[in-house]
C-alpha cells in the first residue's frame, strides 16, 4: 500500500476489495425489520426502565438482543406452533431429533437443540455478501418432527411427513438433524410433491452412505440407496463431496459403482480447484432434474474443527474450502431443500461443530437470497399440489 491511499478513500475506490465493496453494500441495506423488531419489543416486553439511555431496549428481552438471552429457537426466528401457517414463511427451520440410525456414537438427536442455542450468536447481517436476512426473508422455526426413538421406520414416516408438508407449503425447508439415516425420510418427503419431476442430490460428506442395510437395518449408512431407488431422485444426479478415509464400507462403494453416482474426494477437490469441483457437482446433479436438494454431514469437514459428530473422519475439507464449494454450488442451481446432519452436541467442544452447522444453514440463505431464489415469488415450478404416497417401495 502506498501513501496514495489517503483519508478520503480515493485508492479503495479505485482498487475495491472485497472488503471495501462490503462497506458500501451495507449502506444499501434497509433498517425496516430491525425498526419493527425494535418497536414489538416495546408493545410486548415494555419501555426499558428510566435509568436506560438508549431507548431501544425494552425491559424484558423480546429480539437478538442480548445475543445470551432469551428462548432460543434458530436465530431467535418466531416460533410457527401451528404447522398449518409454514406457507406464510421464505424459509421453515425445521428439527430432526432422531439418532437411532447412529452406528457408533450417538447424541444427534440434540443437534437441533445445539444448533438452536448457538444460532443466537449469529446477527442475521453478513459483511462481506451484504445481506440482512432479518430485512429481506421472512424466516420461521417450526420446531421439531416427533420422532419414536428405537424406530428408524416410524421416525422416517414421520420424517417424510412433516418434510412434505413444509415441501409443499412452498417455504424453503431447512432441516436440522439428526443422523444422516434421515436424509432417506427427507428426500422421500420432497418427492412426494415432485410430481413428474426430478431432484439431483448434492451430498457433502467423507462416507457414502448408500449400502442398502447396516446391523440389518436403515442406518446413517444408508440413505442413499433407499433415495435413488426412488424414480424422482436418479443415482446418476448424486454428487458425493469429500468422500474418503478409513470409514467408507466395501457395500457401499459397489452400490456407487453400480449405480454410477458422483464421487469427489477430498484430494480431487483440492487439485481440481473449487471451481472446477463445483461445476463438476452442478452438471452432474443437475443432468435432467428440476431442482437440487443438498444434504450437508458435517463430517465433511476435517475431524479437527468439528469434534462433535457421530463418525469423525480426519482429512477433510477445511471449514473455507466447504463454505465456498456451497457458495458456488448454491448461487448456481434451483435448490430445493437443505438438511445439515450429524451434529452431535454431547461430544462437541465450545459449540464449534453447532456453530459450523449454523454458519452452513446462514450462508445457504444469503446465498439464495442473492441469487434471486429467496424470497420467493411465486411456488416454484416443481411443487406438486399432489401427494403422492407411492414414490418409494415397500421395505421388507
Ligand atoms: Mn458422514
Amino acid at each position: 500500500m502506498t501513501s496514495s491511499s489517503g483519508a478520503d478513500g480515493a485508492f479503495e475506490r479505485l482498487h475495491p476489495t472485497e472488503g471495501m465493496r462490503a462497506l458500501e453494500k451495507e449502506r444499501a441495506l434497509p433498517l425496516t425489520g430491525w425498526q419493527q423488531e425494535v418497536d414489538q419489543a416495546h408493545r410486548y416486553g415494555l419501555e426499558a426502565a428510566d435509568s436506560i439511555v438508549d431507548r431501544r431496549i425494552s425491559t424484558f428481552s423480546r429480539g437478538e438482543l442480548p445475543h445470551y438471552a432469551g428462548i432460543n429457537t434458530f436465530m431467535k426466528a418466531p416460533y410457527i406452533e401451528d404447522v398449518n401457517r409454514v406457507g406464510e414463511f421464505d424459509v421453515a427451520i425445521l428439527g430432526v431429533p432422531h439418532d437411532s440410525g447412529t452406528t457408533y456414537r450417538p447424541g444427534t438427536r440434540f443437534g437441533p437443540q445445539g444448533i438452536r442455542r448457538i444460532s443466537a450468536l449469529y446477527t442475521p447481517y453478513n459483511y462481506e455478501m451484504g445481506v440482512d436476512l432479518r430485512e429481506q426473508i421472512k424466516l420461521c422455526d417450526v420446531g421439531d418432527i416427533f420422532t419414536i426413538p428405537a424406530n428408524n421406520e416410524k421416525s422416517f414416516d414421520q420424517i417424510s411427513k412433516g418434510v412434505a408438508h413444509v415441501f409443499s407449503s412452498g417455504a424453503f425447508p431447512i432441516i436440522l438433524g439428526g443422523d444422516h439415516s434421515i436424509g432417506f425420510p427427507t428426500v422421500r418427503g420432497v418427492c412426494r410433491h415432485l410430481g413428474d419431476k426430478k431432484v439431483g442430490i448434492i451430498h457433502f460428506d467423507r462416507h457414502v452412505d448408500t449400502q442398502e442395510i447396516d446391523l440389518d437395518e436403515r442406518m446413517h449408512t444408508c440413505p442413499w440407496f433407499h433415495a435413488t431407488n426412488m424414480a424422482n431422485a436418479p443415482a446418476p444426479n448424486l454428487v458425493q463431496l469429500g468422500i474418503g478415509g478409513w470409514q467408507v464400507p466395501r457395500e457401499g462403494v459397489k452400490v456407487c459403482r453400480e449405480r454410477g453416482t458422483n464421487v469427489l474426494t477430498v484430494t480431487d477437490i483440492c487439485d481440481m480447484g473449487l471451481e472446477a469441483a463445483a461445476k463438476f457437482a452442478i452438471e452432474r446433479a443437475t443432468d435432467g432434474t428440476d431442482c437440487v436438494y443438498i444434504s450437508f454431514d458435517i463430517d465433511c469437514i476435517d475431524a479437527g474443527f468439528v469434534p462433535g459428530t457421530g463418525w469423525p473422519e480426519p482429512g477433510g475439507l477445511l471449514p473455507r474450502e466447504a463454505l465456498k464449494l456451497l457458495e458456488l454450488i448454491v448461487r448456481n442451481v434451483p435448490v430445493c431443500g437443505l438438511e445439515v446432519v450429524e451434529v452431535s452436541p454431547p461430544y462437541d467442544i465450545s459449540d464449534m461443530t453447532s456453530l459450523m452447522a449454523t454458519r452452513v444453514i446462514c450462508d445457504t440463505m444469503a446465498h439464495l437470497v442473492v441469487s434471486g431464489q429467496l424470497p420467493r415469488k411465486a411456488l416454484p415450478s416443481w411443487i406438486s399440489s399432489t401427494c403422492n404416497m407411492q414414490v418409494d417401495q415397500a421395505w421388507r
